[in-house]
């Protein structure tokens, strides 16, 4: 008899006419078949095989360079289920409106069935999905990004309990692109989308809509986080996790290097993007990375922004939307050295620093396996994953928010996290400086109503028995001339230091409207050019400040109606309390 996957394979030809069928099994030779064919037929791009072994470029229709919100739904039965931060149509309307994108869809096309895992290949949390695609960039980037092709089968066996995801290129056309998330049936929907986040389906539409979805259901917490490690002089080692909005230096915090003032620390990478977090037998959080590579992006990243990865992307990555030199090296704005004084662009057009355009798209993008970069945890595929001390929740804000601070308990972490906002950068937007609410930086990736979401964290809270301690970051506060006050980079290693002080109860703090706040000898500023003054404003709290964030916060808490649970109200009303004494 058929299993449950063959079934849903043939019922999938059926609708989209394949040319063939290829089942993925995740091989070296099935991979370098995929990339040959790929060089073939033009859709990809052999980089310098000398500087860069096995490395290849990949250019996206210039229509299709970004995850598309507005065109990514959540189809829950009830459309409360999904919340105000979903878009959202009836399960059954979805399948009227985009199933008949998919018929015929594959016509003169390989049908790729790719079984993979989420998460180490033999941990208990785990998960299996298959993606189905017709696009062979997909196949070979989800070999990258996740444990893909015989493990995933054998793991998978004839059991039905796997996500389900159907992409298609379509036509590519904007009009006919939609990203769907049925979570009630474990299904994902893609079409009109060969891009990123829109059609590498493990990964945003699994590892965090369904993730976190099923994580309620199941009593756990899939995040937005990376997952790092930091080891003291003393041997000592503290895993934390981060939630950051996108475009706020998350791969580059969890590949962080020590500075040369700060010898003795060491820092491990985990995970650069999202943490999948279960409560262990001795009542702590423990955490994995669902993914096994890395989809970070180019611009701005090189030698002093992050080595490491710079490093880990020299061999078997491939490269999305960069410029290429005529010495065939990928090339970015913000890479290391004077720009190529010629190059094609990522639109393959010819390019020079004077043609006033961008020679890479500002999301252009870099997949890389995990396994090569230098700070890789030697714990990152632990079965069990990591014990999380500290949670993080950061964003870019010019004024208000202090470097570092503690909330006093769980709950008031919770309504840290729900009121978190971060200011827009050019690469995520055109309009820059503009401050978005992105709670715990699950805007855009929680599968239901984030009321709810915010409830299932409470709740969690109260199953931990040594919960983490939670703190709001901001590396990016400025001074009344509009100059950044903190160096960032490695020095961000001095407030994770704090961080850690803290969890292990060694650093001091001052108690103040917003939570507990490093007094300014509590920071080791030696040997950077923060003065006393600089450190003062960093750690400032300017209560006007906060009483008008906090009015700002009811708005938004407000548009989760009864869904939002009321401790969360509490803490904004004990927070204007407390700033009002
Ligand atoms: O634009 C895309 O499709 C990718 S977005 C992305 C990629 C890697 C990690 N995080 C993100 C994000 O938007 O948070
Ligand atoms: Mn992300």
């Amino acid at each position: 008899m058929a299993t449950p996957l063959e079934q849903w394979v043939e019922e999938t030809a059926q609708h989209t006419r394949p040319k063939n069928i290829h089942w993925c099994d995740g091989s070296e030779a099935e991979y370098n078949k995929m990339i040959a064919d790929m060089l073939a037929s033009g859709t990809m791009l052999e980089l310098n095989q000398k500087a860069y072994p096995n490395c290849y470029l990949h250019r996206s229709d210039p229509s299709d360079v970004a995850r598309t919100e507005h065109l990514t739904f959540v189809c829950t039965s009830a459309k409360e289920d999904a919340g105000p931060n979903n878009n959202w149509m009836t399960p059954a309307d979805a399948k009227e409106k985009v199933g008949k994108l998919f018929a015929g869809a594959m016509q003169g096309r390989t049908m790729y069935v790719v079984p993979y895992i989420m998460g180490p290949v033999t941990s208990p949390f785990s998960q299996l999905g298959v993606e189905i695609t017709d696009s062979p960039y997909v196949a070979a980037s989800m070999r990258i990004m996740t444990r893909m092709g015989k493990a995933a089968l054998d793991r998978l066996g004839a059991s039905g309990n796997f996500v389900k995801g159907l992409h298609s290129l379509g036509d590519l056309s904007p009009e006919r692109r939609f990203i769907i998330h049925f979570p009630e049936e474990r299904l994902i929907w893609s079409v009109g989308s060969g891009y990123g986040g829109n059609a590498l389906l493990g990964k945003k539409c699994f590892a965090l809509r369904l993730g976190s979805f099923m994580a309620r259901e199941e009593g756990w917490l899939a995040e937005h986080c990376l997952i790092l490690g930091i080891e003291e002089p003393s041997g000592r080692t503290t895993y934390i996790a981060a939630a950051f909005p996108s475009a706020c230096g998350k791969t580059n915090l969890a590949m962080l290097i020590p500075p040369e003032s700060q010898k003795g620390y060491k820092v491990f990478t985990v995970g650069d993007d999202i943490a999948w977090m279960h409560i262990g037998a001795d009542g702590r959080l423990w955490a994995i990375n669902p993914e096994a590579g890395f989809f970070g992006v180019a611009p701005g990243t090189n030698y002093k922004t992050n080595p490491n990865v710079m490093e880990t992307i020299k061999r078997n990555s491939i490269f999305t939307n960069v410029a290429l030199t005529p010495d065939g090296l990928p090339w970015w704005e913000g890479l290391d050295g004077d720009p190529p004084a010629n190059a094609i662009d990522w639109q393959g057009k010819p390019w020079t620093p004077q043609s006033g355009t961008k020679g890479a798209h500002p999301n252009s993008r870099f997949t890389t396996p995990a396994s090569q970069c230098p700070s890789i945890s030697p714990h990152w595929e632990d079965p069990n994953g990591v014990p999380i001390s500290a949670i993080l929740f950061g964003g870019r804000r010019a004024k208000l928010v202090p470097l570092v601070y503690q909330s006093f308990n769980w709950q008031h972490g919770v309504f840290l996290g729900a009121t978190m906002a971060s200011e827009t950068t050019a690469a995520a937007t055109s309009a820059v400086g503009v401050v978005r609410r992105d709670p715990m930086a699950m805007l855009p990736f929680c599968g239901y109503n984030m009321g709810d979401y915010f409830g299932h964290w409470l709740a969690m809270g109260k199953r931990i028995k040594q919960a983490p301690l939670i703190f709001r970051t901001n590396w990016f506060r400025q001074s009344q001339e509009g100059k950044f006050l903190w160096p960032g980079f490695g020095e961000n290693l001095r407030v994770l230091r704090w961080v850690i002080g803290r969890v292990h109860q060694e650093a001091g703090a001052v108690e103040t409207p917003i939570g507990y706040v490093p007094r300014p000898q509590d920071i080791d500023t030696n040997g950077i050019a923060v003065s006393p003054t600089m450190l003062q404003e960093l750690l400032a709290v300017d209560r006007e400040g906060w009483i008008e964030a906090s009015h700002g916060q009811r708005e938004f808490l407000d548009k989760f109606g009864d869904r939002m649970p009321r401790e969360i109200w509490q803490e904004n009303e004990a927070l204007e309390q407390r700033l009002k004494r």
